[in-house]
C-alpha cells in the first residue's frame, strides 16, 4: 500500500528543523512587492494586538479553500472594514454553491461553483467584480473547489482519475503535485501520474489538511455506525490519519475512535491550541447515547482534553475555528451547538483535560441540515478594531452576524444585510484594502464586503 516515490524533484524544504506553524499555503514567500498580493501567514498565535497586518509580500503559492486555511482553521489574519462597507455585487448565471478566493497581482480572484456545476470567475479591482476566465468552466455539480495561485497564475485544483466528487484535490507546493481521495477511499499521491496510494478508507468528503512539512491529516475509517446523517450522508469517521509525504508516502499515526463513537465532521482543525510548539488535533465525536463532544488529541494519538457532551444522541455541534478570541487574547475554540435547532455559539478554553465553555451567544448558526457545506463561518478581525469576530449567518441565513468576545461574554456586535439568503460558504481573502469577505446568495449573486 505504501509507495515511496518522493525523490523525483521534490524541492528540499527550507530549514525543516525551524518549521513554524505557518500555513502551508503561504510558506513560499519570495520577495516584497505590492500589498495587493499579500497572503496572510497563519496568524501568529499571540495576542490580537500583535497579529496586525502582515508585511506586504509576494507569495509564490497561495491557495483558496472553502475552509480558509490548509490546517482546517477558519481563522484569517489581517484586518478589514467589512462591517462598514456596502457589498460589491456580481451577477451569476445560477444559484451558487461554493465560493473561493485567492490574492493575485491584479486583485483578489473569486471563483464560484454554481449548483449545477458551472464555474465563474471574477477579479476584484477598482471597486468592481470583473468576469475573468478560469482554466476550467465546468465542474461536477455539488463538488467543492479549491484554487492554487502560483506566481499569480490561478488554477482550479484538478479532477484526477477516479476521484471522489465529495471533496477536492489538494496541492503540495514543494512537491508540486497533488493528493486526492479516490472513489474507494484511497488517498492518492499524484504528480503527472500516480506515485503512491494508501488504503485509508477515507471519508468520501474528507478535507485533506496540510502542514508546513507537507504532512497530511484527514478523517478515515469510514463507518456507518453512527447514522445521524446530517452532514450529507450517513458515513462518519472511525479514525484520524496523519500521513507524511516525504521522504516516503506513509501513515505515521492512526488515531482510532472506539465504537460506537465516530468523528462527526469532514475534517479536524489542526492547530497549536496551547502555543507550546506542537499542533493539536480537534475533532467532534458523537455517538447515539451522548451526542456530540469536542475532543482534542495530540499528534501521537493521546487524548488531551474533552468538552462536555450534549447528553442526547442525534445532536451535533459544529467546530469552526481556534483563535485568540478571548478578551485578553486567550486562545479559544468556537463552535455552534446544535446549529439545526438554534443552539448557541460557544467559546471554549482548554485547561487540564477539559474544554470548558467560557462564553456563549445566541441567535446565529453555521450549517444547513444535510449539507456538506461546513464553511458558513469565518473568524478574523473583520472590522479592524483589534479583536477577532466570528461571522456566521442567522437561522434563516438572511443576515450575517459578527460575534465578538468581551470580558462580559460574547455578543453580536454588527450584522450584514445581504437582502437575500446565503447559499455558499463564506470566503475571506487578504487584499490591498485589508480583509474582504465574500459569499454567494439566493438572488444569484456573489457579494463581497470590505471594499472601501
Ligand atoms: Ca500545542
Ligand atoms: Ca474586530
Amino acid at each position: 500500500m505504501v509507495s515511496d516515490n518522493r525523490s523525483d524533484g521534490a524541492t528540499p524544504e527550507a530549514s525543516p528543523e525551524k518549521a513554524t506553524l505557518a500555513d502551508a499555503s503561504s510558506e513560499s514567500v519570495v520577495e516584497s512587492a505590492s500589498p495587493d498580493v499579500s497572503e496572510p501567514q497563519d496568524p501568529p498565535e499571540t495576542s490580537p494586538t500583535e497579529q496586525v497586518v502582515d508585511a506586504p509580500q509576494i507569495v509564490q503559492h497561495s491557495v483558496g479553500l472553502t475552509y480558509q486555511k490548509a490546517n482546517g482553521n477558519r481563522w484569517v489574519s489581517g484586518q478589514g472594514k467589512v462591517s462598514s462597507s456596502q457589498p460589491v455585487v456580481a451577477s451569476l448565471k445560477g444559484p451558487p454553491a461554493w465560493v473561493v478566493s485567492v490574492p493575485t497581482p491584479g486583485g483578489p480572484l473569486w471563483a464560484v461553483a454554481l449548483e449545477e456545476g458551472t464555474l465563474q470567475g471574477f477579479t476584484l479591482s477598482g471597486g468592481t467584480l470583473t468576469p475573468t476566465t478560469l482554466n476550467v468552466s465546468t465542474y461536477p455539480a455539488g463538488m467543492p473547489l479549491a484554487l492554487t495561485a502560483t506566481k499569480g497564475a490561478v488554477q482550479v485544483n484538478p479532477l484526477l482519475p477516479n476521484q471522489s466528487k465529495g471533496t477536492h484535490s489538494v496541492r503540495l507546493p514543494n512537491f508540486q503535485g497533488f493528493v486526492y481521495i479516490d472513489q474507494q477511499g484511497d488517498l492518492v499521491l499524484w504528480k503527472d501520474k500516480e506515485l503512491g496510494r494508501l488504503k485509508l478508507n477515507a471519508l468520501p468528503d474528507a478535507r485533506i489538511l496540510v502542514d508546513e512539512r507537507e504532512r497530511l491529516l484527514l478523517l478515515t475509517g469510514a463507518t456507518t455506525r453512527y447514522g445521524h446523517n446530517v452532514l450529507g450522508d450517513g458515513i462518519e469517521a472511525g479514525s484520524i490519519s496523519l500521513v507524511e509525504t516525504k521522504p516516503s508516502f506513509k501513515v505515521v499515526q492512526t488515531i482510532p475512535i472506539p465504537a460506537p463513537t465516530a468523528v462527526e465532521g469532514i475534517s479536524p482543525i489542526w492547530v497549536d491550541v496551547d502555543k507550546n510548539g506542537t499542533r493539536e488535533i480537534l475533532v467532534t465525536q458523537s455517538n447515539a447515547s451522548q451526542g456530540a463532544q469536542l475532543v482534542l488529541y495530540s499528534e501521537s494519538g493521546s487524548l488531551l482534553a474533552k468538552g462536555p457532551a450534549i447528553g442526547l444522541g442525534n445532536r451535533w455541534r459544529h467546530q469552526l475555528a481556534v483563535a485568540p478570541f478571548g478578551p485578553g487574547g486567550e486562545m479559544e475554540i468556537v463552535d455552534v451547538l446544535t446549529p439545526h435547532i438554534g443552539g448557541p455559539t460557544e467559546f471554549f478554553r482548554w485547561a487540564g483535560d477539559k474544554l470548558t465553555v467560557a462564553a456563549e451567544a445566541r441567535g446565529y448558526t453555521s450549517h444547513v441540515i444535510g449539507s456538506r457545506n461546513l464553511d458558513m463561518g469565518v473568524a478574523g478581525d473583520l472590522d479592524g478594531d483589534g479583536a477577532i469576530e466570528l461571522l456566521i449567518p442567522s437561522q434563516d441565513r438572511r443576515t450575517l452576524g459578527a460575534i465578538r468576545r468581551s470580558a462580559q461574554g460574547a455578543s453580536v456586535v454588527w450584522t450584514l444585510d445581504p437582502k437575500s439568503q446565503l447559499t455558499t460558504n463564506l470566503s475571506a481573502v487578504s487584499s490591498s484594502q485589508g480583509l474582504l469577505v465574500g459569499a454567494g446568495f439566493s438572488d444569484n449573486t456573489l457579494k463581497v464586503w470590505g471594499v472601501k
